[in-house]
């Protein structure tokens, strides 16, 4: 397994410093805690691409780095954290909501889902917002090597039932950063959305 070259580009506040760089694109999304730092730096097999932190962090950023030359990976701002203001709230809700609406070049999101518990309303929202921008996305349940595999079979059925009218649901994914499970499954689908990418910017 190899290290992947990652370059940090910026730290976005508001759409006018999205980069613009034409690759196809991936977004990280998910409640702060679920994992997301720690899937990322599993992913690229980086100590501290992302900052993994025992406390939640407040960041109301999306931070994009430039991955092997090949992808773009946009690390979203968490939601769900209990302290933050109406305010930080709103910041959040436009920035990801204009970035799902307007980003040409994303192929696919990553919604990480913490796979210990039942299915939480804010994600669900989440979910609902990416079926209205018709996004494509993969829901990883994170942290699976804390439960049972009898639990793990039981939260993918569970989804599987209230969102079996969705559109735009690409698969459900175990994973967890601890043992890598999931690391693989997840960059195959990386290079096959990259592949599609090319192909229909051929045709
Ligand atoms: N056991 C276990 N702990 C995890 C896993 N992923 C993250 N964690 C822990 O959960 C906490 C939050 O992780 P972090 O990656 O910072 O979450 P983020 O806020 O979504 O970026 C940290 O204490 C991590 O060590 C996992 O797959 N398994
Ligand atoms: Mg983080």
């Amino acid at each position: 397994m190899k290290v992947f070259n990652a370059e940090f580009l910026v730290s976005a506040k508001s759409l006018e410093h999205f980069p613009k760089i034409d690759l196809p694109e991936y977004s990280f999304a998910g409640r702060s805690n679920v994992g997301k730092s720690s899937l990322l730096n599993t992913l690229t097999l980086r100590k501290n691409l992302a900052f993994v932190s025992s406390k939640p962090g407040k960041t109301q950023q999306i931070n994009f780095y430039n991955i092997e030359g090949k992808y773009i990976f946009a690390d979203m701002p968490g939601y769900g954290f209990a302290s933050v203001s109406k305010q930080e709230r709103e910041a959040w809700k436009t920035l990801c909501t204009s970035y799902f609406q307007i980003r040409e070049n994303l192929v696919l999101v990553f919604l990480l889902v913490d796979v210990r518990l039942e299915p939480q309303k804010i994600d669900l929202a989440q979910i609902e917002l990416l079926e209205n921008f018709r996004r494509d996305y993969v829901i990883v349940f994170t942290k699976s090597d804390k439960v049972s595999e009898d639990i793990v079979k039981k939260r993918i059925k569970t989804f599987e039932f209230l969102l079996q009218y969705c559109n735009f649901l690409v698969e459900l994914l175990p994973f967890s950063s601890v043992t890598k499970r999931g690391r693989e499954e997840l960059l195959g689908i990386i290079r096959k959305f990259a592949e599609r990418w090319k192909t229909n910017k051929e045709a």
